[in-house]
C-alpha cells in the first residue's frame, strides 16, 4: 500500500455544500447591494469565511470596519447552518460511502482536513459521525489553504507522517495546501484543471486504484 492514510477535504469532495453558501452569502450580497452570482461563489471553494466575505466585497463601494465584516459573517453562518439542517444521510452518495469502507477494510487511516468551522455538523447530517479517525477542521486552525495546517494537524491526529498520508481535494488552494505539506494529492472536480495534482480523478471511486 503506497500510504497509510488519507485525508479529505469536506466540500466538493465528501459532499456539496455550494448551493448552501451560495444561497447565504447571495442573502447578504442582496443586503449590502453587492452583486453576487454562481461564478463568484465558485471562487469561495476552499477559501476561509472571512476570506470569502473578502472575495464578495471586491465589488463593494463602501468602507467596511472589522466589526461590520464579523457581524456579517457571523450573520451568513447562521442562515448557513439553517440551510445545513436541509442534508441528510441521502445527501451522502453510495459512491463515496463505499469507497471510504473499501479504503478502511484495506487498513488505511481516513481524516478530514475542512477549511470549514461546521465539518463536525456537516458530517453528523450525511450520518458521518464518529466515522472518520480525526476530524482536522477550520476549528483547529490559525492558517488557511493554500497554507499546508489544516492538513498536517489531520496527519497529527491520525500519527501519521505527511509522507504517508494522501490528500483528496477539489479546490487548488487546498492541492497547493497539500503540496507545500510534503503530502501527495489526488484532485477530484474543478482541481484538475490546475494540473498540480499527483493523480486526477474522474470520479471518487477511482481512489481503490490509486491507493494501491
Ligand atoms: P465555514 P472545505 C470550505 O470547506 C468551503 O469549501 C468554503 O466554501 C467555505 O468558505 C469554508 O469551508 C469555510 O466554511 O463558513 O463553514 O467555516 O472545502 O475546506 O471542506
Ligand atoms: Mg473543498
Amino acid at each position: 500500500m503506497k500510504y497509510n492514510a488519507v485525508i479529505f477535504d469536506l466540500d466538493g469532495v465528501i459532499c456539496h455544500t455550494d448551493k448552501y453558501h451560495y444561497e447565504a452569502w447571495k442573502k447578504i450580497a442582496d443586503e449590502l447591494g453587492i452583486y453576487f452570482d454562481e461564478t463568484i461563489n465558485n471562487r469561495l471553494r476552499g477559501v476561509s469565511r472571512m476570506e470569502s466575505f473578502e472575495i464578495i466585497l471586491e465589488r463593494y463601494d463602501g468602507v467596511m470596519s472589522q466589526e461590520e465584516k464579523t457581524e456579517y459573517t457571523t450573520k451568513k453562518n447562521e442562515v448557513y447552518k439553517e440551510l445545513l439542517k436541509n442534508m441528510s444521510p441521502a445527501d451522502l452518495s453510495p459512491e463515496v460511502k463505499n469507497t471510504l469502507d473499501g479504503l478502511r477494510g484495506q487498513g488505511l487511516k481516513l481524516a478530514i482536513g475542512s477549511s470549514s468551522k461546521n465539518a463536525g455538523f456537516i458530517l453528523e447530517q450525511l450520518g458521518l459521525g464518529g466515522y472518520f479517525d480525526a476530524i482536522s477542521d477550520g476549528n483547529n486552525i490559525s492558517n488557511s489553504k493554500p497554507d499546508p495546517e489544516v492538513f498536517l494537524k489531520a496527519a497529527q491526529f491520525v500519527k501519521e507522517e505527511p509522507g504517508s498520508c494522501l490528500v483528496v481535494e477539489d479546490a487548488k488552494a487546498g492541492l497547493e495546501a497539500a503540496i507545500a505539506g510534503g503530502m501527495d494529492c489526488a484532485a477530484i472536480g474543478d482541481a484538475v484543471a490546475s494540473g498540480l495534482a499527483t493523480y486526477n480523478l474522474n470520479t471518487f471511486g477511482d481512489l481503490a486504484d490509486v491507493v494501491k
